[in-house]
């Protein structure tokens, strides 16, 4: 049974509520409101450092199954039920090199239908490959067959379900698991070879043993979890470098700094940087993902935070979570002399200095429907229309290169996140940006704009562009796109 919700905290994470009342002139939910939220927990703290199990490819082949069913699963210190693929929550990792065939046997076992999607893979959207459209519905299994080219980036990934209409609650639910691709970067002296830890972060919560679902949960009444664990410890050697994989599995947008600890970023959203960038505080928005390493300080015990938006102004309220530590990191051992921290990474094909083919505009708006003032029927627009399925929005030639430009006329910031091919972020607010690397997923400000480079290379078909909060895109935040052969 559901627990009955405070009458005290009324923003759901899918509502502006915050953002309105600020615009009216009324009182703000205050931090330390947040942080008496983020402590009240049904679930024990974890101490065990856990990570999901990983099937690994061999001879250039991942050959693997993803059953997605109902059961209990351990979450949060205890056990819940709750729909995830393999039993797990997250799913287990798939761990590949650049130029693999990944075959994935996706199994449903539920009353509903579901679908994969490979987040941030650059592989062709068409069937079996990396195709949104299809609905795997309840009984049935679909093959999913993946070609990573050679060239193919290598770093964090993830992947998820794509159901539209489901997936906030399929993915919130617990439909989600990590990938890794290794390749040129691994090969880097400084980052070969570097003990790694997988932080897959995520949004939750529990009322009465029971999980909350996705569409009826409120922000800050949630606790984000590592791997499905709550404040867990892992343990680092003083001196010794870890390479942390960070994946942002949530709908909120992530502020995170490890005590006394720089993170030296090496990859963003799988896209290696030119160089190390040594970062205090990291922001990773919902679907992105971080690469860093970090190398152990004096003898300790330290914690990774999830840090409050609140400097960024009322805007930043929304789609943000309750600032809570996420783990401790406990440093003990023998001084360790590692190899020194990378200095050069791999090189980057600048858009900048491109030759555009075409600009194209989008304009991000919400609506409540005149007269309803429910929430059930609020809607969520890119120029002007819901997503259909039916209907291409936007035809590119292969081999062009665009630029694109979005427009925020809402008062939260929006991930957007494109499908196939990822993209350069050359402006917010129309500000120059000096991005030398390329992201799948970048934050459309409050009442902002963002302006981003990308070309379509590769594969012809029908893909996405999507606001990544789950609940957005399936009230209709979401346009269909094709790439179409030069002619
Ligand atoms: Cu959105």
């Amino acid at each position: 049974m559901a627990k009955a919700r405070p009458l005290t905290y009324p923003i759901t994470r899918r509502r502006f509520f915050t953002g309105a009342a600020a615009l009216a002139g009324l009182p703000l939910l205050s931090t330390p409101m947040l942080t008496a939220c983020a402590s009240r927990s049904d679930a024990a703290h974890d101490s065990m450092w856990f990570e999901p199990s990983v099937r690994t490819s061999e001879n250039g082949l991942l050959r693997t199954q993803l059953r997605v069913a109902d059961g209990d699963v351990a979450l949060g210190g205890g056990r819940v039920r709750a729909v995830t693929y393999e039993g797990t929550y997250p799913g287990p990792t798939l761990d590949v090199r650049t130029g693999d065939r990944i075959e994935v046997s996706l199994i449903n076992d539920i009353a509903e239908p579901t679908n994969l999607h490979t987040h941030g893979w650059h592989v062709s959207p068409r069937q079996p490959s990396d195709d949104v459209l299809m609905a795997v519905e309840p009984g049935t299994t679909f093959d999913y067959a993946y070609d990573l080219p050679p060239n193919h980036s290598s770093g964090t990934y993830w992947y998820h379900s794509h159901q539209h209409t489901l997936s906030d609650t399929q993915v919130f639910g617990g439909l989600f698991g990590a990938l890794i691709v290794r390749g040129e970067l691994d090969d880097i002296p400084g980052v070969h070879g570097r003990p790694e830890r997988l932080l897959v972060l995520s949004q939750t919560e529990i009322a009465d043993g029971e999980m909350v679902p996705g569409d009826k949960s409120s922000n800050n009444l949630q606790q984000t979890l590592v791997n499905g664990t709550f404040q867990p410890t892992t343990e680092i050697a003083p001196g010794e470098i870890q390479r942390w994989r960070i994946i942002n599995a949530s709908s909120l947008f992530l502020r995170l700094q490890l005590d006394e600890h720089p993170m030296h970023i090496i990859a963003i959203d799988g896209d290696a940087l030119t160089s190390v960038a040594a970062r205090d505080i990291v922001e990773i928005v919902p679907g992105g993902r971080v690469d860093a390493l970090v190398e152990g300080a004096n003898t300790g015990t330290y914690q990774l935070r999830s840090l409050s938006w609140e400097q960024y102004g009322p805007f930043y309220s929304s789609m943000v979570p309750a600032p809570m530590p996420l783990l401790n990191l406990v440093t003990r051992g023998n001084l360790q002399n590692p190899d020194p921290l990378p200095d050069a990474l791999l090189p980057f094909d600048d858009l900048r200095d491109a030759v555009i083919d075409r600009r194209r505009e989008f304009v991000f708006e919400e609506m409540e429907p005149r007269g309803t003032g429910d929430i059930e029927h609020f809607m969520y627009y890119i120029n002007g229309t819901t997503f259909d399925h039916h209907v291409v929005n936007e035809t590119m030639t292969l081999g062009d290169t665009e630029e694109w430009h979005f427009v925020n006329r809402t008062y939260e910031p929006h991930p957007v996140h494109i499908h196939v091919n990822d993209f350069q972020v050359v402006a917010v607010n129309g500000e120059p940006v000096d991005e030398q690397h390329y992201r799948d997923t970048a934050m459309l400000p409050p009442f902002g704009t963002l302006t981003i480079r990308h070309r379509f290379e590769d594969f012809t078909g029908q893909f996405v562009m999507h606001c990544h909060i789950l609940f957005h895109e399936d009230h209709g935040m979401m346009q269909l796109l094709e790439v179409v052969d030069k002619q």
